[in-house]
Order: C-alpha cells, then sequence, then structure tokens
C-alpha cells in the first residue's frame, strides 16, 4: 500500500512538474525578473545603486548579463517598462564601456557599440576629467558617459533564448544537483570566494550557503566536494575547507547558523580537532574536506562553497503528504 501511496506521489508531482515547469517554452527565469514579450527577454530592475563592476558582477551572479538595449525596439519597451515600475529613476548604468580602451565603447560581452543602438545625449560622450569610461541611459533614451566609480540604478537581462530548467531544482542553475535522500539541491563552486562573497553568490541564485542538518547532509557535502574537480582550480585560496552558512555571533557569544539556530539546534556541531581555534580573526565558518567544522577568516581566506535550496515545489507536496 505505501508503495502505491510513493508511486502516485511519483507521478503526480511528475504530471504537475511537467505541467508548469517541463515546457521549454515556459517563460519564467526567477520571480524577481519581468518577461517583457516585445523582446523576448527576462529583466531586473535593481533598486539597490551600485558601481559599474558590482552592478556586471551582480547580474552575472544572477546567471543574467547587465543590461544594454540591442536596438531602437528594445530601448522603447525596456524605457517604457522602466517608467511604468520606477518613475523616479532618470538614468541607469547599460553594460557598456570603454573600460578596456580609452573612446572604444563595447558591451560588457564584447559588441562594439556602432552594432547595437547608438544614441549619444547632445556633446556625449565627453569623458569628463578624463574619468568617464561607463555609460548611462537616460530615460529620453540617449547615452551619457559617466564615471564608472559613480552609484547608478541598473538592469539585469536573460533572453529567453538562453533561459533552460532545471527541473529537479525548480531553478534556472544548472548545476544544482538534487539529492533525493535529503531532499535538496546543492551546488558546489569552484569558484574560489571569501565567506562573504560567497553568502552573496549564493543568495544571487535564490539559495544559501549550506547549512549542515544532520549527519547524513554532513556525508552528502564530504562527498559533493570529494568529486568536484577540485585539483584543476589554480590560483591563491585555501585549501582543504569549504565556506558553509554559519558564523559567530557576537551578541549571542555563540555559533549561529545563517538562519540564527546554534549549531546543536541545526542538527550538527562536529568541529575539527582543536576548532575553533581562530579567535577574533575567524568568526565564519567552513568544513573540512572531512566534514568536520572549522572557524575561518571572515574576508582573508578564499575557499570553495556550497550553495544549498529546497525545491519549493517538491517540499509543498512532501508537506501534504507527509513523507
Ligand atoms: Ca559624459
Ligand atoms: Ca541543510
Ligand atoms: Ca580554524
Amino acid at each position: 500500500m505505501a508503495f502505491v501511496k510513493y508511486l502516485f506521489i511519483l507521478l503526480f508531482i511528475n504530471s504537475v512538474l511537467q505541467f508548469t515547469y517541463g515546457q521549454p517554452q515556459i517563460k519564467h527565469f526567477r520571480d524577481d525578473y519581468k518577461y517583457l514579450e516585445g523582446t523576448s527577454s527576462f529583466y531586473k530592475i535593481h533598486t539597490i545603486q551600485k558601481t559599474w563592476e558590482q552592478a556586471k558582477k551582480r547580474c552575472a551572479l544572477e546567471g543574467a548579463t547587465l543590461f544594454y538595449p540591442e536596438d531602437q525596439n528594445e530601448v522603447d519597451v525596456v524605457l517604457a517598462h522602466l517608467k511604468e515600475t520606477q518613475p523616479m529613476y532618470a538614468w541607469i548604468f547599460v553594460g557598456i564601456s570603454s573600460k578596456l580602451a580609452k573612446g572604444v565603447f563595447t558591451t560588457v560581452d564584447g559588441v562594439a557599440i556602432r552594432h547595437i543602438y547608438n544614441r549619444w545625449g547632445h556633446g556625449e560622450p565627453n569623458d569628463a576629467n578624463g574619468e568617464e569610461d561607463c555609460v548611462i541611459l537616460r530615460k529620453e533614451g540617449t547615452y551619457n558617459d559617466e564615471k564608472c566609480s559613480n552609484k547608478f540604478p541598473f538592469i539585469c537581462k536573460k533572453t529567453l533564448q538562453s533561459l533552460k530548467w532545471n527541473e529537479e531544482c525548480n531553478t534556472p542553475y544548472l548545476d544544482y544537483k538534487y539529492n533525493v535522500d535529503l531532499g535538496r539541491c546543492y551546488k558546489f563552486h569552484l569558484h574560489p570566494l571569501t565567506w562573504r562573497e560567497a553568502v552573496e553568490a549564493c543568495d544571487a541564485e535564490q539559495a544559501y550557503l549550506a547549512i549542515i542538518n544532520s549527519q547524513q547532509e554532513a556525508s552528502h557535502l564530504v562527498n559533493i566536494t570529494a568529486s568536484a574537480p577540485k585539483d584543476k582550480v589554480q590560483g591563491w585560496y585555501l585549501r582543504g575547507a569549504v565556506h558553509l552558512g554559519f558564523n559567530y555571533d557576537t551578541t549571542e557569544e555563540d555559533w549561529r547558523t545563517t538562519t540564527g539556530e546554534t549549531l546543536e539546534q541545526a542538527g550538527y556541531a562536529m568541529w575539527g580537532n582543536y576548532q575553533p581555534d581562530g579567535g577574533e580573526s575567524e568568526r565564519c565558518g567552513s568544513m573540512f574536506y572531512n566534514g568536520h567544522l572549522n572557524d575561518i577568516g571572515c574576508e582573508g581566506h578564499k575557499c570553495f562553497f556550497i550553495c544549498e535550496k529546497e525545491n519549493e515545489l517538491l517540499s509543498l507536496f512532501d508537506d501534504r503528504f507527509g513523507i
């Protein structure tokens, strides 16, 4: 009987997944991106103003690109959307700069500006004080070169054509892998970052820096770490540990997960030998490759890291059926 119930649930989940997400033409990237029919692309207006480099990086972390208009149609469509949703914004950074060669404006993916929408404001680009290498788009549809270190709102863009869907993990990020025993998904990031940067990178993928909630989950993270092609990664970073989602809470004077639980409450508190040993210089959390916990510097140590996410759709069914 249990088997029949299990089979039924599987079939049901499968059919819903197929219905909801299985069709490649489904026009959904993330809840915070808006699909615009006029350009067959998804856009997210970022209201937290950033420098041009920060904006470019944020879009890349989200699996998108810093928006620039490809043609008159896209300028019209996107500016209409901007005016409708954020009417107070007069300027946005776009993915065009002359950072590589002064005066030669190219897009973030290397296209010369003459091949895309190319309408400068009166007297622009003027490279004021020799400091203006990044481009903003004004509300009326003209460009101006600006200082890259100034902060502006910006838009990230994802084309429908470039979108593939990771059905198991209900996410557009294809390298998340579902673990059926734990009922969740993980991604081992092979680009070493500091702990704080790792928190942002997971957040940008709508996930979180992994939190160990059981011995079983610890074993799984050890396995993921063991099988990741780490040896191919060159450069300066700390080998032997991966960042995890806990740090030292100076108010509570205790180690807490990023969701606010003690390690014991979370379900796993197996520290490595003599750890934590770093005092104030190591206030963030990591795991040795063998699964034991280690304190680590929050800014000073670049390491691999693991992001974790639930498949909300599947966990909804788990609740309903009590499995
Ligand atoms: Ca200018
Ligand atoms: Ca977990
Ligand atoms: Ca340590």
